[in-house]
């Protein structure tokens, strides 16, 4: 079995080394070392090569992300299936991040980290967990995880999909019908929904004044999802209290932008979570064997809906 990596190569050297030992019977080939093209079977990458027609025995090709929406689905065979990123270290560098800024929200460090620039040593009550309302919006495998550390450290949280959702002590909100319940009751919102279509510039004006005053915003999603001055606007006006940022359009942001020095708004360059190596690598090969085995894989995008 022929597989071409077309990624980091840092990455690609750590996997040719690790294939030797899982995988011997795998040909592991790294971009621009294609050799012949019609030979290869399984292609992973985050930007595939422009003109795939050479390709011509390709059986699946493997985003090495969780997202698969940087795509050109048009310059794609329509048959061949794309599968994008499900793996335990992924999903526990989202659970890590997500947590660490909803409590960072939660316990006011962004008003403290102020004061302290400010020298000002000045107390301000605590909510309990219980009487502070999350909201994720996207609960698949990434916001379901993330919703598990909440709903044990006692937040009173709440999802937003497109269809329902039964996790204990999860609210699940379900599309355009139940968004306004679902936002009114988002004390702390945090977006892990994929970039479509349907979610391009959902973080919006609109949006934020659907949530309760006062209220944050955690944006792990994707960068296209957030409109920046509708979010510096709201920071403005004391509708939104703060923001987490990991993802913004464009990456990384002019050095002029006011996101770098804003003292309600933490920045952090697209580091949520990453695929880990070892962890990926396997979760790579069993959706390979999978495929070997003609059994559907785990992460294939339904290209309809556009995740
Ligand atoms: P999944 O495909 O597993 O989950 C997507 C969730 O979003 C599902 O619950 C889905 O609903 C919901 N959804 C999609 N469209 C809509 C819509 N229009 N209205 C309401 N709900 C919607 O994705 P993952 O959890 O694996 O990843 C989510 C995203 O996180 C990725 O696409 C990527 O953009 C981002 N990400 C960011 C990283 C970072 O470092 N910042 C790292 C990794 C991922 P349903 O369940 O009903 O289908
Ligand atoms: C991903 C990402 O999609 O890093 O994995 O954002």
């Amino acid at each position: 079995m022929n597989i071409l990596y077309k990624s980091e190569p840092e990455r690609g050297r750590i996997w040719a080394g690790l294939l030797a030992e899982l995988a011997p019977e795998a040909n592991f080939r790294q971009w621009p070392d294609v050799g012949e093209a019609a030979e290869i079977d399984y292609l992973v990458a985050w930007q595939p090569p422009e003109d795939l027609s050479a390709f011509t025995g390709l059986k699946a090709l493997f985003s090495v992300g969780a997202g698969a929406e940087q795509f050109d689905y048009a310059a794609l065979p329509a048959d061949l299936p794309v599968v994008r990123m499900i793996e335990p270290g992924l999903t526990s560098g989202m659970v890590e991040y997500v947590t660490f800024a909803v409590l960072g929200l939660h316990r006011d460090m962004p008003r403290y980290l102020q004061q302290q620039q400010e020298k000002k040593w000045l107390a301000h009550s605590a909510l309990p967990a219980a009487k502070r309302r999350i909201g994720m919006m996207g609960v698949g495998t990434l916001g379901e995880a993330v919703l598990q550390p909440l709903v044990q450290l006692g937040f009173d949280c709440a999802g937003w999909s497109r269809t329902p959702k039964h996790i204990s002590g999860v609210t699940s909100f379900v599309g355009e019908a139940q968004l306004d319940d679902f936002l009114t009751r988002s004390d702390i919102l945090i977006c892990l929904l994929p970039l479509t279509g349907a979610t391009e510039g959902i973080l919006n004006a609109d949006l934020f004044n659907r949530l309760p005053r006062g209220a944050s915003l955690v944006q792990v999603g994707r960068g296209k999802q957030l409109n920046h001055q509708h979010l510096l606007n709201a920071l403005e006006s004391g509708q939104l209290a703060a923001a987490v940022v990991d993802v913004t359009s464009p990456e990384p942001l002019p050095a002029d932008h006011p996101f770098w020095q804003h003292p309600a708004i933490w920045l952090t360059p697209h580091i949520a979570s990453q695929a880990q190596p070892e962890s990926a690598l396997t979760a790579l090969l069993e959706n390979i064997r999978r495929c070997e085995r003609g059994e559907p894989m785990h992460g294939v995008v339904e290209r309809e809906r556009g995740y």
